[in-house]
């Protein structure tokens, strides 16, 4: 936990400098190979971003959520990609341990997430079970001191570079929704684990997503998170809560990143003798995308506070997951709009942007889900 302001102050600036002078540099070739350079990965070690939010008792910087969504501003002004790779130890991957986890757990497996030697994959979602999560039918069956898992986990981010996958299955077949699930901790290597080929995906290359087969796969009944059966559904919902936050604190980097880009090319680029950052139609754009960025960071930081203050912000993050994602998809188009014929061409980056940015309204819930969840929570709110 930093707190104060001259050591948040430094990790910022070295972060900005960091995306700067290393990452955005490096995007077209992460592009073009799908691949993020080893040198680059190992930077990102050293600079501690593996281990952003883990607590500083197991090795992480342990930045409070509000220190978080500063740093995630930060990362997000280059390609998702790069971010992709460290968001998952800092976030889906291993809040279920944080959260929910026993000491003996918490103890082995975070240090190695902290320093990135483990790379951390959230598996809940299957062919069948994407928005309805509580439909999944992964199963897990006890056998003496171990549990034998079968399913296919589908879309499953960072799954080819995972050590550890946090894996949401069904211990009790007898209760078919949220009751029956449980999470478990399943190592890379484990007998009857599998993956499937890597996906082909709209954008966001360099960062992998593939299928996640389970086959007999027998995992240690000590890897079951928290020891206790039944509970994995809630520690997921709790594991989103955070990570519907931080993915808002991306839309908001990414769009201001774009905004950059759109207005630089505003300003330079000339027609009817003048550049058409002068033409009221082109600012309006900027305008509308600077006010949109500029509610979205607010919600972002307002929700990371009350988090921190340890409030039930499971309503203000789907607020600002809805919001700050549907925004950064509508700074993306105008960003396209801006740059016109050129927005259409990959020579500039926000041609990839656009496509990148997409995922946002999907993954981590739907923006569909999120206005369900807020509505659902209001209403039990009012019946109370
Ligand atoms: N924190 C703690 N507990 C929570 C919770 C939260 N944020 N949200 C739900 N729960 C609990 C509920 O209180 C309920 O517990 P009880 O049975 O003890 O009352 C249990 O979890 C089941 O919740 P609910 O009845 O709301 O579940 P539903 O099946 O109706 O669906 C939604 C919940 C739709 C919100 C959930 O399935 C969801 O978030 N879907 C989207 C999944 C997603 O984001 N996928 C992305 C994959 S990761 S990239």
């Amino acid at each position: 936990m930093i707190r104060d302001q001259e050591t948040l102050s430094i990790l910022l600036d070295s972060l900005s400098r960091f995306v700067r002078e290393r990452l955005v540099p490096a995007e077209n070739e992460v592009a073009e190979t799908d691949e993020i350079p080893a040198d680059i990965v190992g930077e990102m070690r050293e600079l501690g971003l593996f281990g952003l939010s883990i607590p500083e008792e197991y090795g992480g910087l342990g930045l409070t959520m509000e220190e978080e969504v500063l740093a995630a501003f930060e990362i997000a002004k280059t390609s998702p990609a790069f971010r992709s790779l460290i968001g998952t130890n800092n976030g889906i991957g291993s809040q279920g341990l944080i959260i929910d986890g026993t000491d003996e757990q918490k103890q082995y497996y975070l240090p190695k997430l902290a320093s990135g030697e483990l790379i951390a994959s959230f598996a809940l979602t299957e062919p069948g079970s994407g928005s309805d999560a509580a439909s999944l039918r992964t199963t897990a069956v006890r056998d003496d001191d171990h549990y034998v898992i079968n399913g296919t986990k589908r879309f499953i981010t960072n799954a080819p570079e995972a050590g550890i996958y946090t894996v949401m299955a069904r211990t009790n077949p007898d209760i078919k929704g949220a009751g029956g699930i449980s999470a478990f901790i399943v190592e890379q290597g484990t007998p009857g684990l599998s993956l499937g080929k890597i996906d082909k995906k709209m954008g966001q290359k360099g960062a992998h997503t593939c299928d996640v087969i389970f086959e007999n796969c027998r995992v240690p009944a000590s890897n079951i998170i928290g020891g206790k059966e039944g509970v994995g559904f809630k520690t997921a919902m709790k594991v989103l809560d955070k990570g519907r936050l931080h993915i808002s604190a991306i839309c908001v980097g990414a769009a201001e990143r774009m905004l950059d880009d759109a207005l630089r090319y505003a300003m330079e680029r000339k027609q009817f003798g003048q550049p058409i950052a002068e033409f009221q139609l082109v600012q309006a754009m900027l305008a509308d995308s600077r006010a949109e960025i500029y509610a979205a960071r607010s919600m972002v930081l307002d929700a990371a506070r009350r988090r921190d203050e340890k409030q039930d912000v499971s309503t203000e993050a789907s607020c600002c997951k809805l919001f700050a994602s549907e925004m950064c998809g509508r700074v993306a188009d105008r960003a396209v709009q801006i740059h016109g014929g050129a927005g259409y061409v990959s020579d500039y980056a926000v041609e990839r942007f656009y496509r990148d940015v997409r995922l946002f309204r999907i993954y981590e819930g739907t923006t569909q889900i999120q206005q369900l969840v807020i509505a659902r929570n209001m209403i039990r709110d009012a019946s109370r």
